[in-house]
Order: C-alpha cells, then sequence, then structure tokens
C-alpha cells in the first residue's frame, strides 16, 4: 500500500482541487513525520483528507414557458392593394362657394301705410311775416345809404365811410364802436370799392394792416399774413419806420406813419 503523501490523483477536479489535494497530503506528511518521527501507516494512523469531485451531471429537461411580453407598437400601413377594390367613404363638404349673379326683378309690392303727416310749407306764417319785414327794411336802408354815397355792399362785405378824417387808431375806435372793423380790401373788387371813396372823398384812407417785427412784412389786424397787395412800385419802402398803410387816390398803397389824418372807411 502507498503512503497517504504518495497516493495519485484519481479525477479531474481541476487546478483548485489539485491543488487543495497536494497541499493536504504534504501537510499531513510533515505533520505525521513531525509526531511520530515515521511515515503515515495506514494501520496506526491516517487523518482525513476531502475526496476527489465528481463528473457533472446531464442537462435537465427544458423549463415552463415564460408569461406573455408587453404589446409591441403598430406596424407600418401594408402596401396598396390590388385595383379593383371597394369604393373608399365620401370626403368632408368643400368650402361655400361665391355669391351667384343677381335673380330677376320681383313683382312691385303693395303699397307701404301712410307716413305720419310732414310739417307744413311755411312751418311759422308769423315769422315768415317777420323776414319778410326785415328783408324790407334793410332793402330801406341800403337804399336811402347808397344815394348818400356812404355805403357800398361788396360779396358779403359792406364798406361804409362817416367822411371823418383821422389819425389810425381814432379810425380803428370809430369802426369797433360801429359794430365794424377798419376797411382792407381782400380783392381787386374790394380795393376799388375802397378806392371809389378815397376819389370821391379826395382824401387817402388807412387801410386795416399794420406791419409786424420784420420790415415790408405786413399782416391783417388779427394777425394773419396778408394775401392780397396792391402797392404802389417801390413800396413798401419804410424799412420798419412806416408800420400803416394808406391807400392813394388811385387805389394804390403806400406804407406809411400811423399818425397821418386820413379818411375813416369801415368794413361790416
Ligand atoms: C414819402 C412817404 C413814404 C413814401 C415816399 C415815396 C418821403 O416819404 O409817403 O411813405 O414811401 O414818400 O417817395
Ligand atoms: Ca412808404
Amino acid at each position: 500500500m502507498l503512503p497517504m503523501g504518495q497516493r495519485p490523483f484519481l479525477s479531474a477536479g481541476g487546478a483548485a482541487g489539485a491543488g487543495a489535494m497536494l497541499l493536504c497530503s504534504l501537510t499531513l506528511t510533515l505533520i505525521l513525520l513531525a509526531v511520530s518521527g515515521t511515515k503515515c501507516d495506514v494501520k496506526e494512523f491516517c487523518a482525513a483528507c476531502s475526496g476527489v469531485p465528481g463528473i457533472p451531471g446531464s442537462p435537465g429537461l427544458p423549463g415552463r414557458d415564460g408569461r406573455d411580453g408587453v404589446k409591441g407598437d403598430p406596424g407600418p400601413p401594408g402596401p396598396i392593394g390590388p385595383p379593383g377594390g371597394m369604393p373608399g367613404s365620401p370626403g368632408h363638404d368643400g368650402l361655400i362657394g361665391p355669391p351667384g349673379p343677381p335673380g330677376e326683378r320681383g313683382d312691385k309690392g303693395e303699397p307701404g301705410e301712410r307716413g305720419p303727416p310732414g310739417p307744413p310749407a311755411y312751418p311759422d306764417e308769423e315769422l315768415q311775416t317777420t323776414l319778410h319785414d326785415i328783408r324790407h327794411q334793410i332793402l330801406q336802408l341800403m337804399g336811402a345809404l347808397s344815394l348818400q354815397g356812404s355805403v357800398l355792399a361788396v360779396g358779403e362785405k359792406v364798406f361804409s365811410t362817416n367822411g371823418q378824417v383821422v389819425d389810425f387808431d381814432a379810425i380803428r375806435e370809430s369802426c369797433a364802436r360801429a359794430g365794424g372793423r377798419i376797411a382792407v380790401p381782400k380783392s381787386l373788387e374790394e380795393n376799388a370799392a375802397i378806392a371809389s371813396f378815397v376819389t370821391k372823398h379826395n382824401t387817402y384812407a388807412y387801410l386795416g394792416l399794420e406791419e409786424g417785427p420784420t420790415a415790408g412784412d405786413f399782416y391783417y389786424l388779427d394777425g394773419a399774413p396778408v394775401n392780397y397787395t396792391n402797392w404802389y412800385p417801390g413800396e413798401p419802402r419804410g424799412r420798419g419806420k412806416e408800420k400803416c398803410v394808406e391807400m392813394y387816390t388811385d387805389g394804390q398803397w403806400n406804407d406809411r406813419s400811423c399818425l397821418q389824418y386820413r379818411l375813416a372807411i369801415c368794413e361790416f
């Protein structure tokens, strides 16, 4: 019988098993030699060692089926089928078309109900009489004043003179007291009307104009810039020293000091 330390390996237990077996045999031999000074003798004593691993068993039977997995995503649409298939369902209604042409004229309708009574042709007989009387009185006054030669109507304006010859400020005041303004022509026709008074009285008249801060710039007395002029050739030449405007007997204008005595002509 072989001694324990020299027994050969009987199995293919792998490198780990072989290493463990070799270590066990060597250690046991050394222990036995140290204790007894002899080799291992089975009759006397032999320590137990693990056995050699057996041969792996054969594979078992297949296991049971697992549980169903989660549902997958839908697949892509299939290919177009062959011709001759069933027609599809009708599509949605289209957009509303443009309005058609006007229809033919219909028959004449029944007459409507009579409306409420309208105002009389002459709303107020007494008012009509008053208006007639006022117009008559105005015509009487205009006739009498025209005969005097002191009033001239041009368009919407009425020019008038009292024949007084005073300075610019006095004329302004007289005209304002009478409810008018110092006359100023804004057209050829108005200029001619004023000039007719100047000629008749053979006296220059002041006009309703004054020079502004800039020499040669003239304005109406309400501040608006002048838009009709009839300057004598070379005028205005007062270079800011002649702030008023006089009308010559031929109707032409000259800038002049405001302290001269001139015919008072107003407009209404
Ligand atoms: C006068 C006076 C002026 C006018 C000149 C024209 C000498 O001044 O009437 O206003 O411009 O004459 O010569
Ligand atoms: Ca002048």
